[in-house]
């Protein structure tokens, strides 16, 4: 497929992410394209593309006292999975594209997820390092991509990450009882937060550190994640069972004890 808008990042580009392990991407998706995928993602949220196991709440269940059943985080695994042109779409294909900038041309797509914040009723995502999540491989080069589809804000979850954290060994992560979430400790003060216009991304390491606030307004964030690593690692990754998610009863979440 061709991609109309390419974002191609220049060495100055290249050079903040390696340092910051971070970096912020504008116009990866032009305003036509978030609307198609907003549309899209409005169908996996109200139901009307199944999602089975895939889908959970990130904030995990909620109290008796609760006013309502809804989720605060809700994460869908794998919406490639259950809708596969999502693939070849633009927001992907550059993501995989950018990923070979950023790490070179072995670089290829593992998995991806959505993760909505809905009104007032969200919750904050914890800190944070996807590593925690995922097996060793000899090869650690992996990168998430963020991608706003609602401009992100403080106030509704956008994304903080803290500077430099990669750098750093992994903190110690523990597994949240109530949400199953692995987290560690980390301060806003740390970190910076990254507001994105709709269509604009972020891409992290593996090791970043990061976090998101509660979503305090009255709309929805709705964004979508895309993970690339090595097509060698992801070979090794499933060699070893670890799918992400795709596969029900397989836990993705490996040991806290292991951090
Ligand atoms: O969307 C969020 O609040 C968190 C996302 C996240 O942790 C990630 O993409 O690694």
């Amino acid at each position: 497929m061709i991609i109309q808008n390419s974002v191609q990042l220049d060495s100055a580009d290249i050079e903040e992410f390696h340092r910051e392990g971070f970096l912020r991407i504008p116009g990866l998706l032009d305003s036509g394209q978030v609307q198609r995928y907003r549309a899209l993602y409005d169908r996996f949220l109200e139901g009307v593309i199944s999602t089975g196991h895939l889908r959970a709440d990130l904030a995990g269940p909620q109290g008796d006292d609760s006013a309502t059943d809804s989720e605060r985080i809700t994460q869908i695994m794998w919406p490639s999975a259950l809708v596969p042109p999502l693939l070849d779409g633009p927001l992907h294909q550059q993501a995989i594209a950018l990923s070979r900038q950023l790490f070179g041309g072995d670089m290829d797509f593992d998995f991806d997820m959505l993760i909505n914040k809905p009104p007032r009723q969200s919750a904050p995502t914890p800190w944070h390092q996807d590593a925690a999540y995922w097996v060793d491989l000899p090869d650690c080069r992996a990168v998430s991509f963020w991608v706003a589809l609602d401009e992100a804000t403080v106030d509704n979850g956008c994304m903080w990450f803290v500077p430099g954290s990669h750098f750093e060994p992994m903190r110690k992560h523990h597994q949240n009882e109530e949400t199953r979430a692995l987290e560690c400790e980390a301060t806003e003060g740390e970190a910076e937060p990254v507001p994105l216009k709709p269509g604009d991304a972020t891409v992290h390491l593996g090791k970043t550190l990061h976090y998101s606030r509660a979503n305090s307004t009255e709309f929805d964030r709705r964004a979508v994640i895309v993970n690339c690593r090595p097509e060698l690692m992801i070979k090794m990754e499933r060699a070893q069972g670890m799918d992400h998610g795709l596969t029900e009863n397989v836990s993705f979440v490996r040991s806290a004890s292991a951090n």
